[in-house]
């Protein structure tokens, strides 16, 4: 058996030993869907870095700039679909005592999966709040105008989304720091764990006595905190995971 499968092998026991079990799951766990990571060579739009267009700064610049970024990336997502690692968390969700799965990504493809309790750190792409009266709406239209336009007040609507100095939502980070408190065993995929306070959730779950996993292509700033690193991509490793769960 190589070092590989044995970490493999090792990780499966915990998880099936687990009885409580918290994820979070970064752009990583997307890319085998085809959604491009913030980070990696498939971060740029239009010559633009992603995570430079994420900002309430570049909102209030050129808020057709930032919704043309946002319109693309729903055009994009509307025509993926979950991959394989996304499944596999469903099972881990229908087989656990209590499951909680913490995401960074607003890309929905979680939900289209068929996981249920999902805390989304960062918003969803297919929300879209008021800048004046901040009424948050579910909108799935793929023919928005370029600067939309809220019915309501007639504001200027953004996406829900949390940008760089922005709160995330109270209730959704305790949620997520409750759900940590509370594990046996906490996954960490495909993040590369730069972006605070998401990506010190894992050591909040090993303060409170849970093992916590890494899964991911490469290492990260937090990788030597882990008690096990899986090196590879989430679509192949997650189900490996979950076999005879
Ligand atoms: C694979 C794979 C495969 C590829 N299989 N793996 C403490 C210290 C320092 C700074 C701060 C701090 N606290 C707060 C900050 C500031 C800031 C921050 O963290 N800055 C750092 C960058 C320095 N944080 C914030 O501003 C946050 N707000 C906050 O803390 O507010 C406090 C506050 C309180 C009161 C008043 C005011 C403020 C908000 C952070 C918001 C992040 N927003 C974004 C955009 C969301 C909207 C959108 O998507 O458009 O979130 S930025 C972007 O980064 C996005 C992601 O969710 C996030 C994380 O990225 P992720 O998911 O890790 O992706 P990548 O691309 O970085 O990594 C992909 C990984 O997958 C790689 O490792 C690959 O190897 C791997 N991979 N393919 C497995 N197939
Ligand atoms: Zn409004």
């Amino acid at each position: 058996m190589t070092i590989a499968n044995k970490d493999v092998q090792q990780v499966r026991c915990w998880l099936q030993r687990a009885r409580r079990v918290t994820v979070l799951t970064g752009a990583g766990i997307s890319a085998e869907s085809g959604v491009p990571t913030f980070r990696g060579q498939d971060g740029l739009w239009r010559g633009y870095r992603a995570t430079d267009l994420a900002t309430p700064e570049a909102f209030d610049r050129d808020p057709q700039l930032v919704w043309a970024f946002y319109h693309w990336r729903r055009q994009l997502l509307a025509a993926l679909e979950p991959n394989a690692a996304h499944h596999a968390l469903v099972l881990v969700e229908s087989k656990k005592e209590q499951f909680s799965l913490i995401t960074q990504n607003i890309d929905d493809l979680h939900r289209r999966a068929g996981s249920s309790n999902i805390l989304e750190l960062h918003g969803n792409i297919w929300q879209i709040r008021c800048t004046a009266c901040s009424v948050v709406r579910w909108n799935r239209e793929l023919t928005l105008p370029p600067l939309p336009i809220c019915r309501d007040c007639g504001a200027l609507l953004r996406p829900h989304v949390v940008w760089f100095g922005e709160p995330l939502e109270a209730a959704i980070l305790e949620s997520a720091i409750a759900a940590c408190r509370s594990c046996d065993l906490m996954l960490v995929i495909g993040t590369s764990a730069v972006v605070q306070p998401a990506a010190s959730l894992a050591l909040v779950a090993q303060e409170h006595g849970a093992r916590i996993v890494e899964i991911n292509l490469e290492a990260t700033p937090y990788t030597d905190r882990f008690d096990c690193c899986l090196r590879g991509k989430a679509g192949t490793l997650v189900p490996e995971l979950v076999r005879d769960l």
